[in-house]
């Protein structure tokens, strides 16, 4: 699968070789300039002005992100410092300002564009609705009235677990308009992820849905709701409950509500609360290096002012655009880019519920077709697994209405890239390859499109305002083409993270612990190349991404820890030319090893285990069996050599340390 420029998917995976990654980088001299098309009718339409704004943004960053939050956002008061790094890493900007998000993303825009369509809606069987502005307005004021009802207010958090439906947006933007903070959980993850959540949180609401329609089934949202909530989670006084599918579902009187019922006889104008600039939106549970997802908490102003900016810097945003964006609004791309991204923007946002296969694989493209979508905005892990289906899904479908291609959520290998822009784009559309985190709040690293010549596989060049640098282990800058390192961003930027949910500590160590403070340290490693473009090599911690999910290794060990049948467990990534990467996981049992006919047995119940301790994607694709784990003297687990196991390649590292070298054989799966 090797492209023209000798790039392979397997090399851009995690924790690949540093010396792989250089070769096929030099290697790739695959360049494609912005189109003039795009370029002249663009927000930024040259190198030149790109880099006026960048050292605009260099010469005062702090005046330069004042600056565009005074062009982005509305507020109601305006700010008087900002930015403040007296408490430093516990940065503000903004101070002094008061402002509310949802007036920002709604009533702003009823002036002159009331009955333009804010959501045009799909459900995966097909039912499709158009919401203006002005209606939307109409249904987040009622429902925030909702919330006021049942006593929700100002810092009370709420969860939110629904279907990919525009109440999931218009519950999140009700919150922002009370200043209560919503924690959006996916809805792929099972009643023990969303009880730990509701628990760390201490949320006072939970807003779901009887279920969601995902892959041809019924996703049971609310029977995953109770039985999180059948233990613990005292703080929960209210469930709000939308009818979706019209499933069976049980209703607790007192604590359940049907969000129609919840709803009826209030009123449909509801008056913003005004908060202050760091008053947080929301709280995001996102996986780290332990066992414990961290909630990662984000501000309104500075948040808001990014996400706002960047639609227009990356996206290119207009009046007459349809934006879709195919992630889940669990995660935080779907936060900044269906919800908070576009709606700030006053743009047309399309939000589809199901699945890329249902009916069949051509349903991306048939949404794109008849919606007339011009700026479409998915994940690497969907285009390799379309591609598997062939170019004619595509070819089906008239793709004419799309200007601009965007990635987002792991390293994109150039072939993957080129069908991109041949078979989507033909050959017309820039693609933007957008490198962030839920930390980062907004993108960070990306090229502008009518501005910069892209190159498949790397997400080119930070942002006006970002100071992306890559460092060696002292935090020195490393500028030699072909040398990896940590990628860092040397000063805040307004929508960075706001703290770690109740753990000022992790927060300040995992991000800003390292290179003397001041550095943020986004967890990556990364190359530049001659030019100064960003390649993305994949994580430097525990963290995998599978299929575009965020998962920790350690989240995943001590779910299976938690079996009675497991002793231990330890899980590393492996390469996968779909999916980026798939888990794998050697287990110790508690007692013998199982035979090889038992051992099918105990993984399919530990696979199923795993689905209901975090979600279905969480399944370890792969499972080994052994008396032991490799361990270094000091007792950690020898990762790299579980790593090289997994991908079955010839072990590198020196095995002569190990008690009984024996297990190695039993981790190859050879004994
Ligand atoms: C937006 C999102 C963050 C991690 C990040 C990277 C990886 C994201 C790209 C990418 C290569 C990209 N948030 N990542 N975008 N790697 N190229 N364009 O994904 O918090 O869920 O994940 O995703 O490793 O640290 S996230």
């Amino acid at each position: 699968m090797a492209g023209p420029g000798g790039m392979t998917g397997d090399m851009e995976g995690r924790q690949a070789a540093p010396d792989e990654n250089i070769d096929s980088i030099l290697t790739e001299d695959r360049r494609f300039q912005p189109p003039a098309s795009f370029s002249s009718g663009a927000r930024v339409r040259s190198l030149a002005e790109y880099q006026a704004l960048r050292d605009a943004a260099d010469r005062d960053p702090v005046a330069f992100w004042a600056g565009l939050a005074r062009a982005e956002l509305h507020w109601h008061k305006p700010f008087t410092t900002a930015f403040d790094d007296s408490r430093a890493p516990y940065y503000t900007w903004f101070g002094g300002g008061l402002l509310n998000v949802s007036y920002n993303c709604l009533d702003r825009h009823l002036a002159g564009n009331a009955e333009k369509t804010a959501i045009l809606f799909e459900g995966e069987p097909g039912d499709v609705r158009h919401i203006s502005y002005a209606e939307l307005h109409r249904q987040v004021c009622r429902f925030a009235n909702a919330l006021k009802a049942r006593g929700i207010g100002l810092g009370d958090r709420v969860v939110i677990y629904m279907p990919m439906v525009p109440e999931a947006v218009v519950a999140m933007l009700a919150c922002a308009r009370i200043g209560a903070i919503h924690s959006v959980v996916f809805g792929g993850f099972s009643s023990g992820s969303l009880r730990n959540r509701i628990e760390d949180a201490s949320a006072r609401a939970v807003v779901t849905a009887d279920g969601g329609h995902r892959g041809g089934k019924v996703i049971e949202l609310k029977a995953a709701c109770d039985s999180a909530l059948s233990e613990g989670c005292k703080s929960v006084e209210t469930v709000f409950v939308l009818r979706r599918t019209g499933s069976p579902i049980s209703m607790q009187p007192g604590r359940d509500l049907w969000w129609d019922e919840a709803e009826a006889n209030l009123a449909d104008q509801c008056e913003p609360v005004w908060v202050d600039s760091e008053h947080p939106l929301f709280l995001l549970y996102t996986s780290g290096s332990t066992g414990k997802p961290k909630g990662i908490q984000h501000s309104s102003a500075g948040y808001l002012a990014v996400v706002a900016a960047t639609m227009k810097w990356v996206f290119d945003i207009r009046d007459s655009d349809i934006f879709w964006c195919t992630a889940d609004i669990g995660w935080v791309t779907g936060h900044s880019y269906i919800a908070y991204g576009p709606l700030a923007s006053g743009a047309t946002v399309l939000i589809y519920e199901g699945a890329p296969t249902v009916p069949d694989a051509g349903r991306f493209w048939s949404n794109c077709a008849r919606h007339r979508v011009t700026i479409f905005y998915t994940a690497p892990t969907a285009i390799r697994s379309l591609m598997k289906f062939g170019e004619s899904f595509a070819a089906r479908h008239d793709l004419s209405s799309l200007r601009l291609l965007g990635t987002v959520g792991e390293p994109i290998n150039p072939e993957a890239w080129m069908w991109f822009h041949r078979v989507i784009g033909h050959e017309r559309c820039p693609i933007v390859d957008t490198w962030w985190q839920t930390e980062t709040g907004a993108i960070m690293i990306a090229p502008v499109p009518g501005a910069i010549t892209t190159k498949p596989g790397s997400c080119t060049l930070p942002l006006p305002g970002i100071d992306a640098d890559i460092v060696d282990a002292e935090g020195n800058s490393i500028t030699d083409p072909g040398h990896g390192g940590e990628l860092v961003i040397r000063r805040p930027w307004p929508s960075m993270l706001r703290a770690v949910w109740g753990n000022d500590k992790r927060y300040r160590d995992t991000y800003w612990g390292k290179f003397g403070g001041h550095c943020y340290i986004a967890g990556d490693t990364a190359h530049r190349d001659r030019d100064g473009y960003f390649w993305i090599l994949g994580r430097s911690d525990d963290v995998l991404k599978v299929s575009g999910h965020r998962l920790g290794t350690m989240e995943i060990e001590s779910a299976l820890a938690a079996h009675p049948r497991v002793a231990e467990a330890a899980v590393v990534g492996k390469p996968d030319e779909t999916k980026g990467e798939t888990i794998f996981a050697f287990v110790v049992p508690r007692g013998a090893r199982p035979t090889p006919e038992a051992a099918g047995e105990l993984s399919s119940e530990l696979r199923a285990w795993v689905a209901q301790q975090i979600g279905p994607i969480a399944k370890p694709e792969q499972i080994r069996y052994a008396d032991s784990l490799p361990k270094t003297r000091s007792g950690k687990i020898m990762r790299r050599l579980l790593r090289d196991i997994a991908r079955g390649v010839p072990i590198t590292q020196d095995t002569s340390t190990l008690e009984n070298e024996e297990i190695v054989k039993q981790l190859q799966g050879e004994s």
